[in-house]
């Protein structure tokens, strides 16, 4: 996983002894032939968008040959009955398992999918991915918002709280993206028809700041005042499809989480300003949203954000063998975790805030989820 993940960062980093002995780590040991269950969501994210962008990068075909071998083996998680995919699968035998899952899993696959029918031809895998993003779509509640759990084989939500965070977060950000990558108006009609209802039910307002918070999707009505590290890309994606005002005031508050302890808590209270859990797992969302909003205002202010943050990144969380992830903010306990996405997203993202524009072509590819670069060569 982490070499996969890795692998577009070490290249854009110009770190080309070190990109060079990761692909042939990885074209000479990966093989997805194994019996073992593996999360949809995450394998699609890390392994198939990091050997996407890896092979656009670099033009190495192998990287595509495994691609679409992954690829191959992931598509028998979409034979429910509704088109949903079931939580895991097993990459040898095709058997799927845990029926109960989320629109961030379900609506978070298109981009990745997408790409490899349009680089080998083969539409199956746009069609299975873009079923499951409207499948999703076409179940949201009268206001128009969507829950945080549904289950695959009955299409019923299980878990109404519908938010911005973790399980749904990137359910909304492949509805813009893939507008953009592909050109997809069903994507932009989605993300038109749920934009509106986000702001209207799930932004808060409080001191004067801009927060989201959680809402019941039936209702609307506010059911938590919680906001987090994950929470924390919704920004990068509101600058990205042209709403600067808010992300810019998102993004603020954002930043006063982030110096509340001089590290983000996963979860905050953002009415009482308190943590409602302390942990830190080197999460990339807020600095995606830095780079984002520096990107699009040339506004030194993110530069100095992204400074203070790395500082603390780097301060609280370094250690001789790697970067750990912290148990507590306030404490800074450290933990033996670092997550793929640290190399894959946070480092990339604080490098790309600072390096030269032409480092990478910004308008010329979509970040996937977990920030691989995708390119629109067809
Ligand atoms: C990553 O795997 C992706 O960014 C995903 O969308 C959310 N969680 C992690 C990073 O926090």
């Amino acid at each position: 996983m982490t070499p996969v993940d890795a692998l577009d960062t070490l290249v854009l980093m110009d770190l080309d002894v070190e990109a060079e002995r990761t692909r042939s780590l990885i074209v000479g040991n990966l093989s997805f032939d194994r019996d073992i269950y593996v999360k949809n969501f995450e394998i699609t994210i890390r392994l198939l968008g990091g050997l996407l962008s890896g092979y656009q990068l670099t033009g190495d075909k192998r990287l595509l040959k495994m691609a679409e071998d992954l690829g191959n083996r992931l598509l028998p998680v979409f034979n429910s009955r509704t088109g949903l995919p079931y939580v895991y699968i097993n990459l040898r035998s095709g058997q799927t398992r845990d029926p109960v899952t989320n629109p961030a899993e379900t609506g978070t696959l298109l981009l990745e999918f997408g790409t490899l029918s349009k680089l080998t031809g083969r539409p199956v895998f746009y069609e299975k991915a873009k079923r499951a993003l409207v499948e999703t779509f076409k179940r949201r509640s009268p206001p128009g918002l969507v829950g945080e759990s549904i289950n695959v084989e009955t299409g019923e939500w299980t878990n109404t709280d519908s938010h911005i965070s973790g399980g749904i977060d990137s359910y909304y950000e492949y509805l813009w993206k893939c507008w953009l990558l592909f050109g997809d108006k069903d994507c932009r009609a989605m993300w038109e028809a749920s934009i509106p209802v986000i702001n209207k039910y799930l932004a808060d307002e409080i001191r004067g700041e801009l927060w989201y918070g959680h809402a019941d999707m039936q209702t609307g009505k506010r059911t938590r005042t919680d906001f987090g590290a994950l929470d924390a890309f919704f920004p990068g994606l509101l600058a990205l499809s042209g709403d600067l005002k808010r992300a810019r005031r998102l993004q603020a508050s954002s930043f006063k989480m982030w110096n509340l302890y001089g590290i983000e808590p996963e979860t905050l209270d953002y009415k009482t300003m308190r943590v409602v859990a302390g942990s830190y797992h080197l999460r990339p969302e807020i600095v995606e949203s830095t780079y984002y909003l520096y990107h699009y205002t040339g506004d030194r202010e993110y530069r100095r954000m992204g400074e203070k943050m790395f500082d603390d990144f780097v301060k609280y969380c370094r250690t001789d063998s790697g970067y750990a992830a912290l148990a507590d903010v306030v404490s800074k306990q450290q933990v033996d975790e670092m997550e793929s996405f640290a190399l894959a997203e946070t480092f990339k993202y604080f490098y790309l805030l600072f390096a030269p524009p032409e480092t990478l072509q910004f308008d010329k590819v979509i970040f996937n989820t977990e920030a691989h670069p995708l390119k629109r060569t067809w």
